[in-house]
């Protein structure tokens, strides 16, 4: 049999879906089934004085309304798992249905349930709820001011935390040649994927039993938090997270919606149904980003960097959302001195509640703003200093690994040095230079952008997590189950959603058994089917879930093999196993199958004594440390002077993702990242006015970045093994929005160097860029 690992092959779980086959949330149809809409807030900060429901309640076809004064005592507020230690964290859980107050426009306040969609939707507008307007704040600065609203009496300047990591000392800065300062906006942004969230809840009045089936990242987690908010046992909950168009970190939050719609399924003794519509889904769904960083670099004159610290003030939106005070922390602080091999480092980060949606996570989480930050005032320091970028990048790249940065991260494996010249070589960085120069004399301008990442995934040991704050581990588990015809289903915790596991878990299964990848199933995504794990995000499914399935795996080889030899009346130590076959060694003839050994085991006549039959192992992986994939992406933009247009031209990435299972659907992560990283760096922002309404709520507002945007993506990937799994394999499925977003400004701001422009705010949108050329002209 072929080997298949680090083979291309294409994704088992694409027919189903390219087809219409697959079935998402709101696929479900359930007899009898009711229809929730939700009556949301127009205002982002205002006292509910009064909800009158009277006339939606009369209204044909509706069947109840809920309001948040008759539901607070049946749910409880749904709690961040991430509770950032050290920092005086005040938590504000999110509130089912607001009750007195609302504090961002989307929040909802009632909840209609009717016999249709279009009546619950109709309902809504017949709630009339009286409200008193009350002065909003919106951006994390202007929360910070002395005169700013307050939004909760107990939370003086509206400060959730202050969180700080590492120390530089003061006489660093103090007698450093040169010192570098900048303030840099990661602005707010939306995940939106192609299906936004919905859940059907079911119950059983007779056993008690409820099913939720939602749109989640994380079933496990989502049971565990339900079942406390709606005191229901989690042997009485089944979460099932069906097909999913997307998540991208917006998913894994747990959000209020879901246990509303449980509490009146509950209640009603029916199936009740909420599909989120798009213009929900702006207000509604977790944002991310948000984060005002000001970062200085201390450095010599000769390109060497001393020390970075960050200060970022981070908007958390009006409550504390499942993974809102760990983002703008440890994801970020951990990570800020990328990819170099810095001395000193320290991060601080406030975080700030203001009247807008919630923030969480977004593919990167943390890891993107590090990076940007990063990479942005190193560019600022090589112009500081008259040094072409990628020499002062040349000076400070980790040298050798395993490499301990400054904040006590271990970067586990690679060359990085050797990644950038990959990559240099690609692009052929000195003949683009030399274009460069001939375009500048033309009038052309052509801008080089380089970004040499690191990023921490594959989440991860679970004694981080305890000391960090996360109410749960990060181990993960799977299981592995062969049938009597030497068919295999695998059980993972993790929960894929469009990333391929279903593919590439069976590549691993199938390379260890020597059997099809087509005789591999992949289960996941069902709390009832899968004892616990802790969700996909992070990249941590292969490094994680990935890792427990090679050592299952490993497991039932070594069973299977014990029943090879006893049948072949040999011992284990004379035989070779060697795709899908034991032999006996210097007698290939004597030999049996997996496939037949499946039987065996399950037939079970003639078993080792004291053996148990069936061919079934289960590992619960708890990694020894976190995975960090890294790469070096250069791009070239040509920038229109007349329109301030930004065309991207080329693209070249050059990753480090460990060893690869599956080299398309690898580039597949990459390009997709890619895109959604370009897509902040040049259109993307979730834009509120001053009052906190959502003025980028449709895509009519929103730049959603479309393929015909962008150049063919030049990848290329360098496989260093990570030791820390036994894959040895990193995640891929951040890289792409870590990356990029610097990659792009400095391509752009090096375009507009000869206009003396320095630094401008993602999203580079035309008329910014045009602006600019236009101010730089004048000066
Ligand atoms: N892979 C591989 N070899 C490696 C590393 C990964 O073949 N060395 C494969 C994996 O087996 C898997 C894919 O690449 O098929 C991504 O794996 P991994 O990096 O482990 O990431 P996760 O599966 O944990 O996915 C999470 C990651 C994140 S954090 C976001 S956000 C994201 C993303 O993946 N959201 C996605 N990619 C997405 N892709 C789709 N289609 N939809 C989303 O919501």
């Amino acid at each position: 049999m072929a080997k298949v690992l680090g083979k291309p092959i294409k994704r088992k779980e694409d027919p189903k879906l390219i087809t219409g086959h697959g079935q998402f949330t709101d696929d479900i149809k359930l007899p009898g089934m009711l229809f929730a809409a939700m009556k949301r807030s127009g205002l982002a900060h205002a006292k509910i004085k009064t909800i009158n429901t009277d006339q939606a309640l009369n209204h044909p076809g509706v069947v109840a309304v809920y309001t948040g004064k008759d539901v607070q005592d049946k749910i409880k507020p749904i709690r961040s798992i991430w509770l950032v230690p050290g920092c005086d964290l005040i938590p504000k859980d999110r509130v089912p249905l607001a009750v007195d107050k609302v504090n961002y426009a989307g929040e909802a306040v009632a909840m209609v349930i009717a016999e249709s969609r279009y009546v619950a939707r109709d309902a809504l507008d017949l709630i009339e709820v009286e409200y008193e307007e009350l002065p909003a704040v919106v951006h994390q600065e202007a929360a910070l001011a002395e005169s700013a609203p307050i939004i909760y009496e107990d939370v003086p300047q509206n400060i959730a935390f202050t969180w700080k990591a590492g120390e530089v000392p003061e006489e660093v800065f103090a007698n450093a040649e040169v010192v570098v300062n900048q303030r840099l906006v990661e602005q707010r942004v939306i995940a939106n994927p192609m299906e936004t969230r919905g859940a059907v809840a079911q119950y059983n009045p007779g056993s008690g039993d409820l099913t939720i089936w939602c749109t989640t990242q994380n079933p496990h987690i989502h049971r565990m938090t339900y079942a406390d908010a709606l005191g229901v046992a989690e042997t009485k909950l089944r979460i099932i997270a069906p097909d999913m168009g997307g998540g991208f970190g917006a998913k894994i939050a747990v959000y209020t919606e879901e246990a509303v719609v449980a509490l009146a399924a509950m209640e009603l003794k029916q199936p009740v149904k909420w599909i989120e519509d798009r213009q929900e889904h702006f207000l509604a769904t977790s944002h991310a980003r948000d984060q005002v960083i000001t970062t200085e670099l201390a450095g010599t004159k000769d390109g060497k960097i001393l020390a970075v610290r960050a200060k970022n003030i981070a908007n958390l939106g009006a409550y504390l959302s499942t993974m809102g005070a760990g983002v703008p922390t440890i994801d970020f602080g951990l990570m800020i001195t990328g990819a170099y091999d810095i001395p000193h480092a320290a991060a601080e980060t406030i975080g700030v509640y203001t009247n807008t949606t919630p923030t969480d996570a977004y593919r990167g989480a943390g890891k993107p703003e590090a990076s940007f930050q990063i990479e942005r005032i190193i560019n600022l320091y090589a112009d500081k200093i008259g040094m072409d970028p990628i020499e002062v990048r040349k000076k400070n790249l980790v040298a050798k690994v395993p490499y301990t940065n400054a904040m006590g991260c271990n970067y586990d494996s690679g060359d990085y040095h050797g990644t950038l010249d990959k990559a240099l070589e690609t692009i052929d960085y000195a003949a683009l230079r030399k274009e460069q120069e001939d375009a500048r004399n033309n009038g052309r301008l052509l801008g080089i952008g380089i970004s040499t990442y690191v990023e921490l995934c594959g989440l991860g040991p679970s004694k981080v997590a305890g000391a960090i704050g996360l109410g749960g581990g990060l181990w993960e588990n799977s299981t592995i189950r062969v049938h009597p015809s030497g068919k295999v289903t695998v059980f993972t915790g993790a929960s894929p959603h469009g990333q391929g596991e279903g593919t590439t878990f069976a590549q691993v299964v199938a390379e260890k058994f020597g059997i099809p990848v087509e005789d591999i199933e992949l289960v996941s995504g069902d709390t009832l089917m899968i004892s616990m794990g802790w969700g996909t995000y992070g990249s941590r499914t292969t490094p994680v879930a990935g890792g427990a399935l090679a050592i299952a795996a490993d497991r039932i080889v070594e069973k299977a093999k014990l029943i090879a030899a006893h049948e072949l009346e040999v011992t284990v130590d004379d035989l070779d196993f060697s795709d899908g076959v034991f032999s006996v060694k210097g007698q290939p003839e004597k030999q049996r199958t997996f496939k037949e050994i499946a039987w065996s085991a399950n037939n079970a006549w003639n078993l080792p004594d004291g053996m148990e039959p069936a061919l079934e192992g289960q590992c619960f992986f708890d990694p020894p440390d976190f995975v960090y994939p890294f790469g070096a992406h250069i791009c070239v933009v040509e920038v229109d002077p007349d329109t301030g247009v930004v065309e991207l031209k080329r693209y070249v990435s050059v990753d480090d993702v460990g060893r690869i299972i599956n080299p398309m659907i690898v580039e597949g992560q990459v390009h997709g990242g890619l895109a959604q990283g370009i897509g902040q760096a040049l259109w993307e922002q979730s834009v509120y006015s001053d009052k906190g309404q959502l003025l980028s709520g449709t895509f009519m507002d929103y730049t959603m970045p479309k393929a015909k945007f962008f150049p063919k993506f030049e990848s290329s990937f360098v496989e260093s093994p990570s030791p820390v799994n036994q894959l040895g394999a990193k995640g891929v499925g951040e890289t792409g929005t870590t990356a990029a977003p610097s990659a792009i400004v400095n391509a752009v701001m090096d375009a507009l160097a000869p206009f003396g422009v320095k630094d401008l705010e993602m999203p580079l949108t035309p008329e910014k860029v045009w602006r600019a050329i236009h101010d730089g002209r004048k000066g």
